[in-house]
């Protein structure tokens, strides 16, 4: 039973029931009043993002109202919770989310419209929060919004970099450029500093045993520091937390054991590090589908664990439970292989601290951790030097061994005599110098899901061969990812959304994506087909405006507009896209004017970043933007062809070009090589709003081409299980490039011949040609012009149908809503029941 703390009752439940009422009249006043006192400034020389940021206060505040109704509720309850813990979240922008979300958007537009401001003005005022690298990090962002939107007890763990991922510029030569993303300059809104929530975090030092027990100790200590970002789901009271640690110093570096002998490495790293324990929560590392190694990342892996899982075992220990009680209240899911270490951080915490018995201890860590992959790029697995474990993480370092002579123990029980099989399933790489191999590790969690269909196949299949004949095939399963409805339809293309809802009578597709089947029959109504084709027009137009003012590139707005927008990657293959677009500029040249009204025109937009130290993606982006330049500015192609690299792909950006509040592709380009990429959360974003998929046998396309119907999707390219042979066939037994594909042939010779400018593109062009095409460009060519082709003709030829198929891919998208993709999560692998608050 609680008390009021001070003052009486009515006075408190007064205030707070008036602090609750909501109509454009208070939400005028909480604007002009964070105006004053929090922005303190004054009405007469307010602007747009003046504006923005006492709007967004507003809103905070009352997130922060039903953020603390639904802490309370749940703290009181005590449900067993999921924590997903992932290095990065790709948020993007809030306020609209937000406004939506609550229910306020009408109030907040018009309550600014008093005040003098178009609210969606102030929108395009707000940074991305650009915390993440691409599908991973927006994939954690979409779990989020779709946790809270099912009531679901689920708290996200992450960290709050002070710059987020790079902001790309690309010069006059058509290179990427890096330029810091400041983005936390002005504060951010949508956080809420914790200075009350704080734990230590050790690095380095040494262990030492006494009686059996092991005592690490020395090193250098920082503090995590908790900052809140609420996070409201779709029509419901209920809003979850996302924590995000920052790393400040503690004052000097571990004063109680100055006075202890140090490894000589270790005092200098500890001494330099203490200088900067900020520097931990600094930056993002822009790699995507890469391993990089560095010690910094390391550190930042375990930070983020140390502090998750001290705050978590802190939860848990209010309820007086024993420790062997936490799998009933606590499931831990790993993004990716990044958070592995919170696996041996726990079975220190139970072993050392806890004095828990070590069997007994791994048994509770195995059931608490399930762990996701996304890729099977050998290239993206993390296997970190045990020398650098030996210095930083000593203590864990003795733990992972001790598991892993268990480990081998049982499996060479299993299969005795098998030395070659112990050697791959070791968790420790025998090379120079030996590594660690987290996946392995986390493949002992007590599920593991890949994440669409075709990848969870090949992670049984291939990656994890060994576990799977080990474990048993029930641990392994299948999550085909999802995108939350609410910010890629009803936000991004509110055209869209309104003509779906006012089609099927009403909103709830957008909690229940599979009801989007009951738009499937409009596409037989002419009426409804008409509206859709002038939605789709007047997306395309407003994105034609966007690009003739920001890039001044004409543009027309009835021609093809694809769209491939993605991180810049060989196995992407924005290679065979822009090889295409010369084939199809030679082709266009070649043509006499004459014929030439038979060609279909087209726009084909580019945008993506590529890693900075990642020379032939780079190399990539330079071409494109060349080719572009070459392309656009030639009168002999007119209207017929224009090529559109749109600089510093973001969540907004996204939302701009897939489906925005300008969504506006015709076709959805997916090419990678078949097998590599794990799912792709684009494809679904494009499809939902009606672009058709131009597209290879891979990752979730195959899913997408199941649902809409092939006869919906230009689908071409070697298939996953042939790729191998290809692949080995281009690297031993290669024929000629031209006898592979003579327009393949053609277009890189076009670019050696300088007619794009003199910039170094041999380099890339080599892996192609000297290299053993080891992403298959030249082997997938010729199907990918074919199926180029049959997607030109069926969009000049017969538009009607064109459009039908447009409205049908839409209507069958329903499976790829987070909402799916979350509630089997929560069901099949996390055990987790939405816990809503009550209506009061
Ligand atoms: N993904 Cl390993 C990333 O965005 N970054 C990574 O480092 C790795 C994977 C992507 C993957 O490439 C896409 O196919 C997935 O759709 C996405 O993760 C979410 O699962």
């Amino acid at each position: 039973q609680s008390t009021w703390p001070i003052g009486d009752e009515k006075t408190w439940k007064d205030a707070l029931a008036a602090d609750e009422e909501k109509d454009t009249d208070t939400v005028t006043r909480h604007v002009v009043h964070h105006v004053s006192t929090t922005l303190a400034r004054q009405a007469f020389n307010l602007d747009d993002a003046g504006a923005y940021r006492a709007c967004a206060f507003s809103v905070r505040d009352e997130l922060i109202r039903r953020w603390n109704a639904t802490t309370s509720y749940h703290t009181a309850k005590a449900p067993k919770r999921a924590y997903y813990l992932s290095l990065e979240f790709l948020m993007g922008r809030s306020l609209d989310n937000a406004v939506l979300n609550l229910g306020m958007k009408d109030m907040v537009a018009q309550a600014m419209g008093r005040l003098g401001f178009s609210f969606e003005d102030l929108l395009d005022e707000e940074r991305d929060a650009g915390l993440g690298n691409g599908g991973l990090g927006r994939l954690a962002a979409c779990y989020m919004d779709s946790s809270a939107t099912l009531n679901l007890p689920v708290f996200g763990y992450g960290l709050r970099y002070d710059y987020g991922i790079f902001k790309q510029l690309i010069d006059e030569n058509g290179k990427q450029l890096e330029a810091p993303d400041s983005w936390l300059q002005e504060g951010s809104p949508w956080e809420i500093e914790r200075p009350d929530i704080a734990y230590k975090v050790r690095f380095f030092g040494n262990v030492e045993w006494n009686d059996g027990k092991a005592y690490w100790w020395g090193g250098q200590e920082v503090i995590a520091k908790a900052y809140d970002v609420p996070i409201p789901g779709w029509k419901t009271k209920n809003i979850n937390n996302l924590r995000l640690w920052s790393a400040k110093p503690i004052g000097g570096f571990d004063l109680q054991a100055s006075y202890c002998s140090f490894n000589a490495g270790d005092y200098e790293k500890a001494v330099a590090a203490s200088q900067s324990a900020e520097t931990i929560t600094r930056v993002l590392y822009p790699n995507d589908n890469t391993y990089q190694g560095k010690e910094l990342r390391l550190k930042q892996q375990y930070f983020w664990c140390s502090a998750s899982l001290q705050d978590i075992i802190r939860r848990f220990k209010k309820l007086d439970l024993p420790m062997t009680s936490l799998p009933d209240f606590v499931a831990i899911q790993l993004n990716d292989t990044h958070p592995t270490i919170a696996m041996p951080e726990l079975q220190r915490v139970l072993v050392d601290e806890e004095e828990m018995e070590f069997e007994q201890a791994w048994e509770i860590v195995c059931k608490v951790f399930s762990y996701t992959n996304h890729t099977v790029l050998p290239e993206a697995l993390e296997t970190w030097p045990v020398p650098l474990f030996q210095s930083l993480l000593p203590r864990h370092l003795s733990i992972i061994y001790d598991i892993n002579s268990r480990f081998l123990h049982d499996v060479s029980q299993r299969f005795p005599g098998e030395r070659e099989r112990i050697r791959r399933m070791s968790l420790i790489e025998e090379s120079e110098p030996k590594r660690v191999r987290m996946a392995l590790l986390a493949c002992m969690s007590h599920k593991v899901n890949g994440v669409a269909e075709l990848h969870s196949g090949l992670v049984k299949s291939v990656l994890f061969k060994d576990q799977v004949e080990f474990y048993g095939p029930d641990k392994f399963m299948n999550v085909t990812n999802g995108i939350t409805p609410r910010r890629f339809v009803h936000q991004a293309n509110p055209e869209l959304s309104n003509l779906i809802t006012q089609c099927i009578g009403t909103e709830d597709w957008l909690k229940d994506l599979s009801l989007l089947k009951k738009f499937e029959p409009f596409a037989q109504n002419p009426q409804v087909r008409k509206s859709f084709q002038a939605i789709k027009e007047r997306n395309k137009l407003r994105l034609a405006e966007i690009v003739e003012n920001e890039l001044g590139i004409v543009l027309d707005p009835t021609a093809m507009f694809t769209v491939q927008a993605k991180r810049i990657h060989e196995y992407k293959r924005q290679s065979l896209n822009i090889l295409g677009c010369i084939h199809r500029y030679l082709k266009i040249k070649q043509t006499p004017k004459a014929e030439r009204r038979n060609i279909c025109p087209h726009v084909a937009f580019f945008a993506g970043k590529s890693a900075p130290g990642y020379y032939i993606a780079k190399t990539m982006i330079q071409l494109i933007n060349n080719v572009a330049r070459v392309v656009n500015e030639d009168p002999e192609v007119g209207d017929l062809f224009k090529i559109v690299f749109i600089p510093d792909y973001s969540v907004s950006i996204a939302e701009l070009l897939m489906a925005s509040r300008k969504p506006a592709a015709d076709v959805s380009v997916q090419i990678s090589t078949a097998g590599t990429e794990a799912s792709g959360t684009g494809n679904m974003k494009l499809a939902v709003s009606g672009a058709l998929l131009l597209g290879t046998v891979d990752g979730a396309n195959v899913e997408i081409a199941e649902e809409a119907g092939e006869e919906q999707c230009f689908l071409f390219g070697y298939l996953a299980e042939d790729v191998d042979e290809v692949r080995y066939q281009n690297q031993f037994n290669p024929s000629p490039i031209e006898q592979r594909s003579q327009a393949c042939a053609n277009a890189i010779q076009a670019v050696r011949s300088g007619m794009f400018g003199s910039g170094d593109y041999n380099p890339f062009l080599d892996t192609i040609t000297e290299h053993g095409d080891y992403w298959l460009v030249s082997n997938d060519f010729d199907s990918y012009l074919e199926a180029e082709r049959l997607c030109d003709e069926m969009f000049m030829k017969n538009h009607a149908e064109w459009i039908v198929k447009s409205m049908l891919t839409t209507s069958r998208m329903g499976k790829f809503s987070s909402d799916r993709a979350v509630a089997q999560y929560a069901e099949e692998i996390w055990n987790i029941e939405p816990e809503p608050v009550p209506e009061k």
